[in-house]
C-alpha cells in the first residue's frame, strides 16, 4: 500500500489558464508538436536519488524531509516501501521514465554478496512494478562514490582491490539495467579525480579509468545489452579535479582509448556551468562531434559555486539548448531526466509535485517555442548564408587534395583577395530569439 502521496490525484493537463497548482499548464503528453506526441519528443525521467533518498541534508544542517521509508528499521523493507511511493509518483506525475543508482534503491548489506541479494530482490521486485505500470527505465548507474571504500575514487583508486569492487559492483547494475529493458547505461565518475597531486600517480589513475571503460564496453557486447553507454561529465565535486571536466576532454579520453563509436555523453546544465561552459555550449558541442546521449536536465544558482541541482524553470534558459537538440533530431533513445531536487525547505509531499510540474510545464513551454524557431526557419537561414561562401569555389579548393599553403597564397596574390570584415549580427539575433519566448 502506498500511502505517502494519498492525498495528491493524478496530474492533469488543464491548460494555460488553469489556477491549479497540481495541474499541468503546458505539459500536454499526447499533444502533437514537430509530427509527435510531446511525451515522446521529451522522454521525461524522475530520478529516484533526489526525489526519494536525498534526506534534505547541506554541509550544515541534518535530514529535514520526513519520509516514512527513511527511518532506521529494517532498511531492506524501508526499500521496499520506498519503491511502492516511487512508483505511485511515477504514476501520479507522468513522467514516462525514471533512473537509479543501485545504492538509491536497496541497502548495502554486511558483505558484497548480501549487497547483492538485497539489489536483485528489489530488481524483481521493481520489474513487476514496470509491467504494471508502464514505467519505463531511462537509465541504472552505480553509485561508486559514497561510500568509504571510494574515498579516493573507484576506477581511478590506488587500490586494485577498490577498483575490483567497482568492476564487481557495475556489472550486476549494467545486469539489472539490462533485465529492466533501460535505454541507457551511464558512468558518472564520482571520484574518479584526485584531491592532490602530491599523491597521485595521473598516467595509471587515467590508464585504469581507460581499462574500466573497455571491460565495460565488453561486456555489454557480451551480453547484448542494446542501451547507449554514457560517460557524465563533470569538472569538480567532489574531487577538486576530475578527468572527465566537460563534453571535449571526455571525447579527447574517449578517442585516446579508441572508445568514441561505443560510449556517448550524458549531459547535465549545471554540470556545464560549473565547467565554465554554458549548457547549449557542451550540447553543441557534443553534437558536432556526434556523441549526444541524453540529458540530465536541472538548473544551477549563479550566486552560489557549487552543483545546487534545482529544477528547470526558464524557457530562456532552455530554448538554445532544446533549438540545437531538435534541429539535429531530437533525443533519440536520450531523454531528459530530473537530476534535480527540491530546496530542503520543501518538506511536504506536494512539494516534489510543484517542482516536477514546473520542470515538465517549462520543457514543454520550451518544446512548443521550439517548433516555431524551426517551423519560421529565420536563425537557420542566418547560419546557412554566414558560411555560404564554403560551398563555392574557394571554400571548395581549401577542401580539396590539392590545397596547400603555397596554392592557397598562391590564389590569395593572383585573385587579389583582401577579406571584408562582415557583421555577425548578435543583437539582431537575440531580438529575433526574444520573440519566441
Ligand atoms: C552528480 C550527478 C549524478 C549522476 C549519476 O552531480 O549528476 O547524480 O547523474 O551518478
Ligand atoms: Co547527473
Amino acid at each position: 500500500m502506498s500511502d505517502y502521496f494519498k492525498n495528491i490525484n493524478e496530474i492533469k493537463f488543464e491548460g494555460e489558464n488553469s489556477t491549479n497548482p497540481l495541474s499541468f499548464r503546458f505539459y500536454d503528453e499526447n499533444k502533437i508538436v514537430m509530427g509527435k506526441k510531446m511525451k515522446d519528443h521529451l522522454r521525461f525521467a524522475t530520478c529516484y536519488w533526489h526525489t526519494f533518498t536525498w534526506p534534505g541534508l547541506d554541509p550544515f544542517g541534518g535530514p529535514t524531509f520526513d519520509r516514512p521509508w527513511m527511518t532506521s528499521s529494517d532498511p531492506l523493507k524501508m526499500a521496499e516501501m520506498k519503491l511502492n511511493e516511487a512508483f505511485d509518483f511515477f504514476q501520479k506525475i507522468k513522467t514516462p521514465f525514471f533512473c537509479f543508482h543501485d545504492r538509491d534503491i536497496s541497502p548495502e548489506g554486511s558483505n558484497y554478496k548480501e549487497t547483492q541479494n538485497n539489489f536483485f530482490h528489489i530488481i524483481d521486485l521493481m520489474e513487476s512494478k514496470m509491467e504494471e505500470t508502464g514505467t519505463q527505465l531511462l537509465w541504472g548507474t552505480a553509485n561508486a562514490f559514497s561510500h568509504k571504500r571510494y574515498m579516493s575514487g573507484a576506477s581511478t583508486n590506488p587500490d586494485p582491490e577498490v577498483f575490483a569492487y567497482k568492476a564487481a559492483q557495475v556489472k550486476d547494475c549494467m545486469d539489472a539495467t539490462k533485465k529492466l529493458g533501460g535505454s541507457n547505461y551511464v558512468l558518472w565518475g564520482g571520484r574518479e579525480g584526485y584531491e592532490t597531486i602530491l599523491n597521485t600517480n595521473m598516467k595509471l589513475e587515467m590508464d585504469n579509468l581507460r581499462r574500466f571503460l573497455e571491460l565495460v564496453v565488453e561486456y555489454k557486447h557480451k551480453i547484448g545489452f542494446s542501451g547507449q553507454i554514457l560517460l557524465e561529465p563533470k569538472p569538480h565535486e567532489p574531487t577538486k579535479h576530475q578527468y572527465d571536466f566537460d563534453s571535449a576532454s571526455c571525447l579527447a579520453f574517449l578517442r585516446k582509448a579508441g572508445l568514441e563509436n561505443e560510449i556517448k555523453l550524458n549531459i547535465e546544465a549545471n554540470h556545464a556551468t560549473l565547467s565554465g561552459h554554458s549548457f547549449e555550449h557542451e550540447i553543441s558541442y557534443a553534437i558536432a562531434n556526434e556523441v549526444l546521449g541524453s540529458l540530465d536536465i536541472n538548473r544551477g544558482d549563479t550566486l552560489l559555486g557549487w552543483d545546487t541541482d534545482q529544477f528547470p524553470n526558464s524557457v530562456s534558459e532552455l530554448i538554445l539548448p532544446f533549438y540545437h537538440i531538435f534541429s539535429n533530431g531530437g533525443l533519440k533513445q536520450g531523454g531528459l531526466n530530473f537530476d534535480a531536487k527540491i530546496r530542503r525547505q520543501s518538506i511536504d509531499p506536494e512539494d516534489l509535485f510543484y517542482a516536477h510540474i514546473g520542470g515538465m510545464d517549462t520543457c514543454a513551454k520550451t518544446l512548443l517555442a521550439t517548433e516555431k524557431l524551426l517551423n519560421d526557419n529565420i536563425l537557420p537561414e542566418y547560419i546557412k548564408k554566414r558560411y555560404q561562401n564554403w560551398g563555392k569555389d574557394l571554400g571548395s579548393f581549401i577542401h580539396s587534395k590539392e590545397a596547400s599553403l603555397e596554392s592557397i597564397q598562391n590564389k590569395v596574390i593572383d585573385d587579389n583577395i583582401e577579406p571584408k570584415p562582415r557583421s555577425g549580427n548578435q543583437e539582431y539575433l537575440e531580438n529575433i530569439l526574444n520573440k519566441y519566448l
